[in-house]
């Protein structure tokens, strides 16, 4: 599943999105994210819900623990993202609770924040997330993308 949707300067935003699963046993959620100059990306809110059983099927969804818990990043390191500037956990600038995800990662390098989870073929799943991105100068470039399958 792919979607596109459009931001404005510092606006956020929340999505919700439906999802039918027809993989057998399990689908991947994937955050990827770049940008440049002091174009900064924070995430929170994240959520899987399987409709049949109003079950959350994503762990630290809200990002109150570390990241270990739940997720799985990509390409991560200052090497790759320039220095500080790859996913992480930050208090500043969040939705809900005291934390959430933040990414700054230079472009044209992308860095990635997924989780696999169980799921039911030809069931009924519907994602929401909140994010945002806090623009404060520099060049113009920032991308986002958000894939399940
Ligand atoms: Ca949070």
């Amino acid at each position: 599943m792919y979607g596109k949707q459009k931001t404005q300067k510092n606006e956020q935003i929340s999505a919700e999105w439906h999802y039918i699963s027809h993989k057998s046993t399990d689908s991947t959620l994937t955050f990827t994210f770049s940008s440049q100059g002091s174009r900064v990306w924070y995430l929170d809110d994240v959520s899987v819900i399987h409709t049949q059983t109003s079950s959350e099927m994503l762990i630290n969804g809200d990002f109150a623990s570390s990241l270990n818990n739940g997720w799985t990043q990509y390409c991560n390191t200052n090497d790759t993202c320039g220095g500080g500037k790859f996913g992480q956990l930050t208090t500043s600038n969040c939705h809900g609770g005291v934390s959430c995800f933040t990414d700054h990662c230079l472009m044209p390098n992308l860095d990635y924040l997924t989780q696999t989870f169980t799921t039911i073929p030809n069931d009924l799943y519907v994602l929401s997330f909140w994010i945002r991105v806090i623009v404060t100068g520099g060049p113009a470039g920032l991308a986002a993308y958000v894939s399940l399958y």
